[in-house]
């Protein structure tokens, strides 16, 4: 699938030898701050990307940019990034939101995820080198597997009706390695996540389905395996191996997706290959709305189209309010959050328009500093603030101001 545009990205030219030469994070498999990416060369990054079935919300926005901040931080560490992002563009939710409106669930995915592109283009976040659709990737998946079934780790269910194909979580031995959750938390969100624990034939209550036989009146595409549909994990899995290979870097998405998503991506490609799949697993938090995690089945929305749409909201505004949030943050949104970017973003653009202004070197290494530290853009955005206000106040040399815009630009990916 095509993506969207890409903005530009200043090049920082300024030296700041006493900023962190390497971005450290909270890993969730480890629960320790690691430091992420090679020193030098191409960083490797999967985000799991929407289900498109209903509009994008500020959750997803938010998550999208969380690992912003991680693309802007390697790039600006001198790093290529080789970022990838799928669409779960054939699934359950799709299947029936099509089918309760009416629609052809093709026609509901394209255009929930042109929407998300706009967003995402409003939002000025730095685009996947690879978006890649479930639906493109189905050989890949089929591919996947059947070394698995050879090898025994998968199996086929003796079920008459639907034969279906599942993944034995017993049969790798880093299965819980990701999330570190005891069975019994594990087993509540494997159901909660659509998990069959108590299907007849399984081998264990957690194993999860890799290939699903094809159902009345779904989409199916023939394979080795049957006629059927690929099961959600593995999608995830086939599409960061084959576009990243082993062990990349980041393995990333919303906290709800720590277990099962990422758990089992993990374990079938450590199955599969005998490598860690990913390096660090990275969690940002959940966003909220009246008092529950915002969400698409819920209704609980606030949507970024609407807010620049409708409201005629500053997009950088928006990205502003989310990022006065620490990535890990779990948070509600209230419509005064907006209110405070948009005063932000004029006092920061006053600032810059300034033809005088304070050297920006020691504010570049101040922010580099905080977001290489566990991505804590509060922090850069208080020094930043701190900054903008004392050069509303004091003169100060010629070429601060386009630093400070490039500045602005590059880590945080806001314009002014
Ligand atoms: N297609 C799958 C991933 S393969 C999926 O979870 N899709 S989604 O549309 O439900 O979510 C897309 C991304 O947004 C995921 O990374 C998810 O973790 C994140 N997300 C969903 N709801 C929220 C929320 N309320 N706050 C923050 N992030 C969220
Ligand atoms: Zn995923």
């Amino acid at each position: 699938m095509h993506s969207w545009p890409h903005p530009t990205v200043p090049r920082l030219d300024v030296e700041t030898p006493e900023a962190p030469t390497r971005l450290r994070v909270y890993d969730s498999a480890t629960g320790a701050l690691v430091e992420t990416g090679p020193d030098h060369g191409t960083a490797r990054m999967y985000v799991c990307g929407i289900t498109p079935y209903d509009a994008t919300h500020l959750g997803h926005a938010n998550t999208y940019l969380s690992f912003d901040l991680v693309n802007r931080v390697w790039r600006d560490l001198g790093l290529e990034v080789n970022y990838v992002q799928n669409i779960t563009d054939v699934d359950d939710p799709l299947l029936e939101r099509a089918e309760r409106d009416g629609v052809d669930w093709r026609d509901l995915a394209r255009s929930q995820t042109d929407l998300f592109r706009d967003d995402m283009t409003n939002l000025r976040v730095l685009p996947p080198a690879h978006y890649v659709g479930a639906t493109e990737t189905i050989d890949l998946v089929v591919n996947l597997i059947e070394p698995l079934v050879a090898a025994g780790k998968v199996y086929q269910l003796d079920d008459e009706q639907y034969p279906d194909w599942y993944f034995d979580v017993s049969s790798d031995d880093t299965f819980m390695a990701v999330s570190g959750l005891d069975e019994q938390a594990a087993l509540a969100r494997f159901v909660e996540f659509g998990g069959d624990p108590e299907r007849p034939g399984k081998r264990n209550p957690m194993d999860c389905l890799v290939w699903m036989q094809a159902r009345p009146g779904e989409p199916s595409w023939e394979s080795s395996l049957g006629t059927g549909r690929p099961g959600w994990h593995i999608e995830c899995t086939a599409i960061a191996l084959q576009h990243l290979g082993e062990s990349f870097d980041v393995q990333g998405g919303g906290a709800d997706l720590v277990f099962p998503h990422h758990e089992i991506c993990a374990t079938q490609a450590h199955a599969a290959t005998g490598a860690p799949f990913a390096r660090t697993y990275l969690h940002s938090g959940l966003v909220g709305l009246h008092g529950e995690k915002m969400s698409k089945s819920k209704g609980n929305l606030e949507l970024v189209s609407r807010l620049v749409g409708e409201q005629g909201a500053d997009p950088m505004a928006v990205r502003l309010a989310m990022l006065t949030h620490h990535w890990r943050e779990n948070w509600e949104w209230t419509p005064d959050q907006l209110d405070a970017a948009t005063e932000r973003l004029a006092r920061w653009r006053e600032a810059a328009g300034l033809a005088q202004t304070l050297d920006v070197a020691a504010l570049v290494s101040e922010v580099r500093t905080h977001l290489r530290t566990d991505l804590d853009a509060p922090a850069a955005i208080a020094a930043i603030d701190a900054w903008a206000g004392a050069s509303l106040n004091i003169e100060g040399d010629d070429d601060g101001a386009g630093q400070f815009v490039d500045l602005v630009d590059a880590l945080l990916g806001v314009q002014l």
